[in-house]
């Protein structure tokens, strides 16, 4: 396939205009957290909606953008995940999981309880397609991981710019997401990222981000 090309239009800034921005961007990003505990207060559809569009504006590989996003309400559908979820976290946290891994764990008290699946209002749950289905024919998909995770990144941006949390659960192994939300072969659960309000009275964990000293290497 070929494509025109068309003129782009830049947004310019003066540097100091510049130096604002990404101050305030950087200030404002630093304020979102994880969170676990999740209020039950409905969240428009159309909010989730535009949420997702944001996150399929990702950069992806040949422009294949290679994601489904299924946005869960239906607390039957919800409950089903909860349960499935639970019990392979069961698993690894009574014998899959590492010691060092446990360890690590310690400072999240995270355990295979995972109430916030049915109370947040939403679960969004991202899956990677390996290939794509077009009229029956398999097409080739590029860079896959590196898309979707880019598009998850965007999608955590939006649902911080709404005022709402998430929370980037890995259940581990999640191919029941597949059976429950009945995706085709091609589908590969990558995320599932409750989405909601925050709990009254949520706590999060008290950390620190590494400084630039510790993360950048410059060549100049
Ligand atoms: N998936 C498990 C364990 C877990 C793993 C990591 I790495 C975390 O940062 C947090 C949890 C769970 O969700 O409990």
């Amino acid at each position: 396939m070929t494509s025109a090309f068309i003129p782009f239009q830049a947004q310019q800034y003066s540097e100091d205009e510049m130096r604002q921005r990404v101050s305030d961007y950087y200030a404002y990003m630093e304020q979102r957290r994880s969170l676990r505990e999740f209020s039950d207060r409905p969240v428009p559809k159309s909010v989730i909606e535009e949420i997702i569009m944001t996150a399929s504006t990702a950069p992806s590989g040949a422009h294949k953008q290679p994601w489904t996003f299924c946005a869960v309400a239906d607390p039957a559908i919800k409950s089903e995940i909860r349960k499935a979820a639970e019990e392979e976290e069961y698993t690894n946290y009574h014998g899959r999981m590492s010691d060092e891994w446990l360890d690590d764990l310690k400072a999240f008290g995270t355990d295979w309880n995972k109430p916030f699946l049915e109370i947040a209002p939403w679960l969004i749950i991202v899956f990677k397609k390996a290939y794509d289905l077009v009229d029956g024919e398999k097409s080739k998909n590029y860079y896959v991981n590196e898309s979707v995770g880019l598009a998850a990144g965007f999608l955590l941006t939006a649902i911080h710019q709404a005022g709402l949390v998430a929370l980037t659960h890995t259940p581990s192994p999640m191919n029941f997401l597949q059976k429950i939300l009945n995706r085709p072969e091609n589908e590969r659960p990558f995320l599932l990222i409750p989405v909601g309000y925050p709990a009254e009275e949520a706590t999060v964990p008290d950390l620190t981000r590494k400084p630039a000293s510790d993360i950048i290497k410059y060549y100049e």
